[in-house]
């Protein structure tokens, strides 16, 4: 196997739909399957209060892995890179506050690496660990994770892309803003609650589809 291009990885960025029990207003397997038709890539983030733990995280995790695999959507775990390796994921996101991106690039192979960036300098050294993408973020305010930092609005997607890693926005985003950052040279967007908690997720994952491939 080799690392991903950024090509496909850009591909696969466009629709990012990130979820875990706890975002979920119903069953997250039934949430996903009803997402399915509208997103690129899946992110198990499975965090906050009451959220799962041990035997019952991996056995979620592996069968929303499975509805993504039956599906043709690449499968990411967020921060648990035992977890990841333990389900053969297709990659990892983690933070600033988890593990050195340098550290679980070694330990993870060629598998996806995304990292969270906050500003220049960690976008730097998140390249130099072989980031195959950047979650930039807040990009709006957001509810879903209390410990953010400041809103940045779309200055640092447009600040990154000389980078030439791929990047994806993240935080508030929903159908109606998503042009803005794409415009600003996302490659993608990353959502939560627009998707997970729409009545209509189907039509909910459809719809930012359509404002990304506009
Ligand atoms: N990191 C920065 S903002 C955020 C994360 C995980 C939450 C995004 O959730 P939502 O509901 O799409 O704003
Ligand atoms: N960006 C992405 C893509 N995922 C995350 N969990 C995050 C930022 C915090
Ligand atoms: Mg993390």
């Amino acid at each position: 196997m080799a690392r991903i291009s950024h090509g496909k990885m850009r591909s696969l960025l466009k629709v990012y739909f990130i979820a875990g029990s706890t975002n979920c207003l119903e069953d997250p397997r039934v949430v996903l399957e009803e997402a399915r038709g509208g997103i690129t890539l899946f992110q198990f983030r499975e965090k906050g209060s009451n959220c799962l733990e041990g035997a019952e995280k991996l056995a979620l995790g592996k069968e929303l892995q499975r509805i993504c695999n039956k599906n043709g959507i690449p499968f990411i775990v967020n921060d648990d890179i035992e977890m990841a390796l333990e389900l053969e994921a297709d990659g990892v996101h983690i933070g600033q506050e988890d593990e050195d991106a340098q550290e679980v690039r070694k330990k993870i192979g060629d598998r996806i690496l995304g990292v969270s960036v906050h500003c220049v300098k960690e976008a730097e050294k998140a390249k130099i660990a072989g980031a195959d993408y950047f979650g930039v973020g807040p990009i709006f305010p957001t509810d879903t994770k209390k410990d953010t930092r400041a809103v940045q609005g779309t200055g640092l997607i447009e600040e990154l892309k000389n980078f030439e890693i791929p990047i994806v926005g993240i935080g508030g985003i929903t159908d109606e803003n998503a042009s803005l950052v794409m415009e600003a040279g996302a490659d993608g967007v990353s959502v939560i609650t627009a998707i997970s908690h729409a009545d209509d997720v189907s039509e909910a994952a459809s719809r930012l589809r359509g404002e990304i491939f506009r």
